[in-house]
């Protein structure tokens, strides 16, 4: 048989082990708030010392045509060129400039293939895709005079063909 100073006891008990539940709850949900706060914190804390975003463009080739054949930038942006070859024979992305073109064009396509006649070395190497496959080209615009703004496949006949584009650096 139970006391009435027992039952109270018991009652008390009961209390206290309510109040530990919403206490673990309630910090349960202050540890989900405080991470779902601190995150985007930490993200721009780690993003500054990133270089900055990389913008994909996807660009479609094939016989004789790059789609889109005109695409804009900013100065100092970062592109990845995400390029699929819908066609049915090897195509080349490259991005030039339109006088190197027009120097290989004048050579016969005699230049190696990875070169670009630009001048200097950071010209961007040209990539080849076979059909139905994609690669990636990336490549950072500067906002100096020799940027490579045009983009080319210089498999012989495919440019005079049409497979060309130009790159808008917005300025
Ligand atoms: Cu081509």
């Amino acid at each position: 048989m139970r006391s009435k100073s027992h039952d109270d006891a018991a009652i008390r008990r009961v209390v206290l082990l309510g109040m530990g539940g919403f206490f673990a709850v309630a910090l349960a949900v202050l540890a989900v708030l405080l991470r779902v706060y601190r995150d985007p914190a930490a993200a721009t804390d780690a993003g500054s010392a990133r270089p900055g975003p990389v913008r994909e463009i996807a660009i479609t080739a094939g016989e004789f045509t790059f789609e889109p054949a005109s695409v804009e930038v900013a100065p100092g942006e970062t592109v990845r060129f995400v390029v699929t070859n819908t066609g049915a024979i090897e195509h080349e992305f490259r991005l030039s400039t339109q006088h190197a073109i027009d120097a290989h064009l004048a050579a016969g396509h005699a230049t190696d293939d990875h070169d670009t006649g630009m001048q200097g070395d950071d010209a961007p190497d040209p990539i080849l895709i076979a059909p139905g496959e994609t690669a990636t080209f990336e490549w950072t615009f500067g906002d100096g005079s020799d940027v490579p703004d045009r983009i080319a496949c210089l498999v012989p006949g495919h440019y005079e063909a049409g497979m060309k584009g130009v790159v808008e650096i917005a300025r």
